[in-house]
């Protein structure tokens, strides 16, 4: 493995004609928006690139891969990998390719290398970034279609440029999206200001069943193994509800108490800066950071669960 410089790399894409870009699986704005991004700008500097198709890409992400995709990589096609941090991170269509990657371009700080050449740059937020960086050295200029898509990774990887990573690079790439056309608004309006009926379902469940501690400063909900088949939702419904209760006015802390079917119970404990999560998930042999941690119980019903998780918050 080489690690190249952002010139490097522009460099070697320049000295390249045919070009299959492929993404990760769980597929995010970020990986998605960065390969259309990659795609297009080759495209428009005469080169000849697809990102290779993956069924697993969000709906809601899916017009930013229009008329760019194909289905597999053909016999002497450049492989580039954007924002994947290990092979085995690499989206199920394309896994098949994870030794012939030749460029892999990502900003995870911990990674396994599993590409010829690579250009990591940590301190970008998104991996769109760095693409946008690239496009400019290659001499190709940003167009309506590409901010579209380099707002969709930089503003789902920084939470819409609310979480701790982002940085003026992340807004000035924000910015020239808009100055080329981005459809900023309604972009932001369906990643960030749309809730689906599911995740209402779920949310209200959890106030209703949720157990209040110290005036409401501490959240504790369990939430049954069948809860998701309950409500008819979906698992993405299911995604960040101790994040959910956390974010309720007066909360400084909050937790769920996760039980699956085989009966492992998951806690996902969160906190406002103050308070910490990762001690009180340590006394469950769990960690992680202050503002978010994790631990499990094993052969403990839920309700033994959600109490000993209680007795170990805090007295605030
Ligand atoms: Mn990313």
């Amino acid at each position: 493995m080489t690690t190249l410089t952002k010139e490097q790399t522009s460099e070697f894409l320049s000295g390249h004609n045919h070009f299959s870009i492929i993404t990760h699986c769980g597929p995010d704005g970020d990986t998605v928006g960065s390969a259309a991004a990659l795609c297009l700008g080759l495209r428009q500097i005469g080169k000849t690139a697809h990102v290779l198709e993956n069924p697993q890409v969000p709906e809601k992400y899916r017009y930013l891969l229009e008329n760019l995709t194909k289905p597999d990589a053909q016999p002497g096609d450049t492989i580039v990998s954007v924002d994947v941090a290990a092979a085995q991170m690499l989206s199920e269509a394309s896994r098949h390719l994870e030794n012939q990657v030749d460029l892999r371009i990502d900003h995870h700080g911990s990674a396994t290398p599993f590409a010829k050449y690579e250009l990591v740059d940590s301190t970008a937020a998104a991996c769109g970034e760095i693409v946008y960086d690239l496009i400019t050295l290659l001499g190709a200029t940003l167009d309506k279609n590409m901010a579209n898509a380099l707002y969709t990774a930089v503003s789902t990887d920084t939470g819409c440029f609310r979480y701790a990573n982002t940085t003026g690079r992340s807004f000035a790439l924000a910015a020239k999206c808009a100055d080329a056309s981005g459809d900023i608004m309604p972009i932001a309006q369906e990643l960030f200001d749309t809730v689906t009926m599911g995740k209402l379902r779920v949310q209200s469940w959890i106030l209703e069943h949720m157990h209040s501690l110290c005036d409401g400063k501490i959240l504790v909900c369990g939430i049954p193994a069948d809860l998701q088949e309950q409500l008819g939702i979906t698992e993405e419904d299911m995604g960040n509800l101790s994040g959910f209760l956390r974010s309720i006015e007066g909360v400084k802390m909050a937790a769920t108490v996760k039980q699956d079917k085989e009966g492992h119970t998951g806690f996902s404990v969160r906190a406002v800066p103050g308070y910490n999560a990762a001690a009180v998930c340590e006394k469950f042999g769990g960690g992680g950071h202050k503002g978010a941690a994790g631990a499990s119980m094993e052969n403990v019903t839920l309700d033994d669960a959600v109490a000993a998780l209680i007795a170990a918050m805090p007295e605030i």
